[in-house]
């Protein structure tokens, strides 16, 4: 369908064109674009994924950053900044792909500052060593690959945009991690173990950033039928175990979970119960970290209150000088 096609439409219509128009287009796999007309529900699942995901980036920033002051050396502490200064951005673009649904950043960061958003549970746990952020760049990034790569073909064009330039940063990410990983496990006995114990303590959170079970998936079957999900919690979980379990034999490191093992018949690797009680917890806002991570956001907001002043300032009278100009 043509633009002029479907802004004759999408734009003014009443609901039931409307809703025809947003029927066709998703049974064609087609997307929607935010001038067309949606239902309220799915504009209203866009703004909660959307806006938890730019939470779950800008509050992902903290563990790592914990170790731009020891990075062990000048070439790692400038891979990291660079590094958490991408997860900034990545949350600046998926603020602004929310915006285009209708609900403003600064109501989407307060949600978060009330405790009434989500961001993911992964960013609860402490960074302790600099083996961890090997763990987190080969396994948190890694997870969010197998999640987000999907969603570069989510039916909502301006989130599906969004990822396809996080997807691609995320590839670095992952590969960063990976390195780092790969040198302490071809170190020290004790650099070996420091790497062996940080994917111990990650291997179970990070396998829970793919959500709840399917059977415990309130969102996952409106959404796959939106086309905004491509798959299941659970299929994308198991996508993550079958390709990190050869990962991990080749820097010479496992996985402390006695159910992994691969299953000839499924042509999958099984692997063991999550601890769900403790997910949701984490999510409850009762994680390891849960408390600091909110207290250190909600600091950065306070402390960054001058800058925000400063910039609309700026925009007033730049705008104001502009239309005096152009009058
Ligand atoms: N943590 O019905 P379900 C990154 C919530 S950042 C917390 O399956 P859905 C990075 C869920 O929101 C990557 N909450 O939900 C950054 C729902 O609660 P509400 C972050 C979770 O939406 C910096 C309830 O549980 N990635 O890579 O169909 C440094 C029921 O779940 C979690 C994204 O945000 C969780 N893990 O599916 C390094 C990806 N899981 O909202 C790296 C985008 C579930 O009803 N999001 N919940 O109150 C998604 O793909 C989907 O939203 C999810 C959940 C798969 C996460």
């Amino acid at each position: 369908m043509t633009t002029a096609e479907r802004s004759l439409t999408s734009v003014g219509e009443d609901d039931a064109a409307g809703q025809k128009l947003f029927e066709e287009l998703i049974a064609a796999d087609s997307r929607i674009e935010p001038t067309d007309w949606m239902p309220a529900a799915y504009r209203k699942t866009l703004v909660r994924q959307v806006s938890q995901h730019a939470h779950s980036e800008i509050i992902g920033m903290q563990p790592e950053a914990n170790w731009i002051t020891r990075a062990p050396s000048l070439k790692r502490k400038s891979i990291l900044m660079a590094k958490v200064q991408d997860e900034a951005g990545h949350g600046l673009y998926l603020y602004s792909a929310a915006e285009t649904l209708g609900t403003s950043r600064d109501e989407m960061v307060q949600q978060l500052l009330d405790g009434t958003a989500k961001y993911s549970s992964i960013f609860n746990y402490p960074a302790r060593t600099w083996a961890d952020i090997g763990a987190i760049g080969w396994l948190v990034d890694g997870a969010a690959i197998v999640n987000q790569v999907p969603l570069c073909r989510a039916s909502y064009a301006p989130y599906g945009r969004a990822m396809v330039r996080i997807c691609k940063e995320e590839s670095f990410h992952q590969r960063q991690g990976w390195e780092i990983l790969y040198e302490l496990a071809h170190g020290t006995e004790a650099q070996k173990q420091m790497a062996q114990e940080a994917i111990n303590r990650f291997y179970g959170p990070a396998l829970q950033m793919f959500g709840p079970p399917d059977t415990d998936s309130p969102n996952s079957q409106q959404s796959m039928e939106w086309n905004i999900k491509r798959f299941s919690n659970d299929d994308l979980r198991q996508r993550f175990v079958d390709m990190i379990v050869p990962q991990a034999e080749a820097l010479g490191l496992h996985f402390e979970d006695p159910d992994l093992k691969w299953n000839e018949e499924r042509g999958h690797y099984d692997f063991g119960e999550l601890d769900w009680d403790e997910f949701k917890q984490v999510i409850k806002g009762e994680g390891p970290c849960s408390v600091q991570r909110m207290q250190r956001r909600r600091q950065a907001h306070e402390d960054g209150a001058w800058v925000r002043e400063a910039a609309a300032e700026f925009a007033k009278k730049y705008h104001g000088a502009e239309s005096a100009l152009s009058a």
